[in-house]
């Protein structure tokens, strides 16, 4: 559909968001630091759920001033901003009726974040989007061979679990009526973790058109369908899922007929990871998004705020000279 496309296709340059309770760690255990995301330190450092709770518990970023990334993200050239309602981890950063693992019941925080954001971007003229985990560690419905307990060293991730379905009924979409009923307009719905053996194309088209039903105008990426990672499927009859691909880490070759948008991070994870310095110059980014933009995609690039509600200092520098760099070359 162009015309719901079209702010979207105008906007090429956006902010991702990964933030939760994974912030406070940020992917060190001990000793032990976690390879690449640093939002998989649940999986990647053993806890179990039990464990893993403390961290919800423990999350209360009094520095969080959702008007103040949004003016980062608007300042930098950025038309949209895409945060993580729920990652793989499953804590809710929204107040969730469906779920007491949410930020105003597992949290001492108690302000309701995607709330706060949603408004700062409709104050300050940025399109709003959430990223959406399929996949769900916390939820003993959603943890295949796991359940009852999310256990790192009994992963099998083919394995299905047969409640699978019921956490798909009763709490996967129900979360996501809330997100689109009580926060205005959702721009943009970004699922992830469409790649686990429990999760159906046939879940997929409901999800596609249970969202369509509630909010006409919202975008959706090609991951609500099974197996859509990067541009997978892009090319598959009957594009019924995904409005965009969403090739990740890496930008695709030219002639693609479909709408893509590339998703990138400044250093190795999405998640905050301090240990992580290897941090791509405000050149090469600034490089990538005229490459993407020049083949037709769009841009998100990513930011992992730590447990106190702050963007990294580089994160912030690099902010900084795109925007400058936009300032002096952009039309609009
Ligand atoms: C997923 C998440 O697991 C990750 O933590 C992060 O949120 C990222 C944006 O999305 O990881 C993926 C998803 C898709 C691909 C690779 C990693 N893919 O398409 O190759």
């Amino acid at each position: 559909d162009d015309e719901r496309m079209e702010w979207w296709r105008d906007a090429k340059f956006g902010m991702f968001i990964h933030w939760g309770a994974y912030s406070i760690i940020g992917g060190e255990r001990g000793e032990q630091i976690a390879g690449g995301g640093a939002e998989w330190a649940m999986d990647k450092l053993d806890y179990t759920i039990e464990e893993y709770e403390k961290f919800p518990a423990m999350f209360n970023p009094q520095l969080f001033d959702a008007d103040k990334w949004v003016s980062m993200a608007k300042d930098a050239g950025m038309k949209y901003i895409v945060l993580t309602s729920k990652h793989h981890d499953g804590f809710a950063l929204w107040d969730s009726k469906v779920s007491d693992y949410d930020i105003m019941d597992a949290s001492p925080f108690k302000r309701d974040i995607v709330k706060e954001l949603a408004e700062a971007c409709r104050k300050q003229d940025i399109k709003f989007g959430l990223y959406h985990s399929i996949v769900d560690w916390h939820h003993p419905q959603a943890q295949g061979n796991l359940f009852p307990n999310y256990n790192a060293g009994q992963k099998d991730q083919s394995v299905v679990n047969p409640e699978f379905p019921k956490y798909y009924e009763n709490y996967l979409k129900p979360q996501v009526k809330e997100l689109l009923t009580n926060y205005g307009d959702v721009d943009i719905v970004w699922f992830d973790g469409d790649w686990i053996a429990d999760y159906t194309t046939e879940m997929g088209k409901d999800m596609y058109s249970f969202i369509r039903e509630i909010q006409p105008n919202t975008i959706i990426n090609n991951r609500v369908d099974k197996g859509r990672n990067g541009m997978e499927g892009m090319d598959r009859e009957g594009n019924f899922a995904g409005d965009f691909g969403t090739p990740e880490q890496e930008i695709p070759a030219t002639g693609i007929d479909s709408d893509w948008e590339a998703c990138m991070t400044m250093n190795g994870s999405w998640g905050y990871k301090p240990s992580d310095e290897n941090w791509k110059s405000s050149e090469d980014l600034i490089e990538k998004l005229v490459d993407i933009v020049s083949k037709g995609g769009n841009f998100l690039l990513n930011i992992g705020p730590d447990g106190y509600g702050r963007f990294p200092a580089e994160s912030i520098k690099r902010l900084k000279e795109i925007g400058e760099w936009t300032d002096a070359n952009a039309e609009a």
